[in-house]
């Protein structure tokens, strides 16, 4: 216990003293830690509320309840499955209630900002299912009326839309109007933005999609988890079969209920203005790298890609690398049209959720574009670079008190 308790400590520390700029990491309440923490994760209850397989689960289906109707009530649709153990499982249950073995998907080119479970060789989901891809345009946008000519083309089962490094806004009404013209089902993986469609900073994919699926731990800032969302009573009854019996066995009570209270913080002005300073504080952060003369993304939410190679004539790899000594964590990221492989990458994905839940303010988002322009071009030496960033930091809120 003693070695396990030491190392948390020094991650304790490595996360207070550190920039997280990793758009996919967040700070949990100390709520929602508490009770993630708690005995809740002493109990099997495999089923969902009042049809469960063991005795002794009368607060557990309170629990489960009250995370099922918060989701509801936040995304505003008519069905939620919170048992989800990660968004790759979410997305396996999607694709299972959606079509057989051998359907076709029509989902984004992988190095355009698609996640693994989106069609990878090395995932599940291309073994199962047929993948078939939409590139985005020269200018990293996506292109709805190239997406419409694959789709007649391929006449897929599923549309997928949602991705993991898109920096800009996407019109689900389009997927929709595609997706009736080929009679596809149109999926969203909202993982990245769910925090932002929860409070009306991005359009919602709810009144479009014939599923949804997100993670709960990205800009929702809530435990590590995830979620399948339906208006559609028939997909929900296969949704909740292919979690469980299909793909997991007892859910995880203990995170569940921290899904219920991150629902309800996220339920909240509060919440609404976080996100607002979320989006403010990316774009500043942008805008003063493209002020210096970096090659950067526009953003329209809570992301950019930083194109370093053509910025400072090194790959994302060693970027993420030289960051990392004056303690900014980012991670290395494929840019559209990239012409270096996903073990090198010719950019960075630079997100503000975490540091926003900390205190960034713009003029700090501005500072730590500066201090990555200026380190990252040698302007400024290691000891001045990590000084600068012990100056912010030193306004923040430790993790402890989130
Ligand atoms: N691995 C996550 C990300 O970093 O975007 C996606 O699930």
């Amino acid at each position: 216990m003693q070695d396990i308790k030491l190392l948390i400590q020094k991650e304790l520390d490595r996360q207070n003293n550190g920039i997280e700029l990793i758009a996919s990491e967040n700070y949990a309440s100390k709520d929602i830690r508490e009770v993630t923490g708690s005995i809740l994760t002493n109990k099997y209850a495999e089923g969902y509320p009042h049809r469960r397989y063991y005795g002794g689960c009368e607060f557990i289906d309170e629990i489960e309840q009250i995370a099922i109707d918060e989701a509801k009530k936040l995304f505003k649709c008519e069905f939620a499955n919170v048992q989800p153990h990660s968004g790759s499982q979410a997305n396996a249950a999607a694709y299972r209630a959606l079509m057989p073995n051998g359907g076709k998907v029509l989902s984004l080119v992988l190095n355009d900002g698609g996640h693994l479970t989106h069609g990878s060789p090395v995932s599940f989901s291309s073994n199962l299912y047929t993948f078939v891809h939409y590139p985005l345009d020269k200018n990293g946008y996506l292109d709805y009326e190239v997406i419409r000519e694959i789709a007649l083309r391929e006449k897929p089962n599923v549309i997928l839309s949602g991705y993991s490094a898109y920096p800009h806004a996407i019109d689900f009404k389009k997927f929709r109007e595609i997706c009736d013209e080929v009679g596809a089902y149109l999926m969203v993986d909202m993982a990245h933005i769910a925090g932002l469609i929860a409070t009306g900073e991005h359009m919602s994919p709810i009144p479009y999609a014939d599923i949804v699926t997100s993670t709960t731990h990205k800009t929702l800032r809530g435990p590590r988890g995830g979620l399948i969302l339906t208006n559609n009573p028939d997909l929900a009854k296969k949704i909740n079969s292919a979690i469980f019996p299909y793909y997991q066995g007892g859910p995880l009570e203990h995170v569940i209920a921290g899904k219920a209270v991150c629902f309800k913080e996220a339920n909240t002005p509060e919440f609404k203005k976080y996100i607002q300073g979320v989006k403010e504080n990316t774009k500043q952060c942008a805008e003063t790298l493209k002020s210096l003369g970096a090659l950067c993304t526009e953003t329209d939410n809570h992301l950019f890609l930083l194109n370093v190679l053509d910025s400072f004539g090194i790959t994302g790899l060693e970027a993420q690398n030289k960051l990392e000594e004056i303690f900014i964590t980012t991670n290395k990221n494929m840019i559209p049209n990239d012409t270096k492989s996903p073990k090198e990458t010719s950019g960075l994905r630079i997100g503000f959720a975490a540091v926003t839940t900390r205190g960034c303010t713009k003029e700090d988002a501005s500072k730590i574009g500066k201090i990555i322009f200026d380190y990252l071009k040698h302007n400024i030496d290691k000891d001045f670079a990590q000084k600068e960033v012990k100056k912010i930091i030193s306004k923040w809120k430790s993790i402890e008190n989130i």
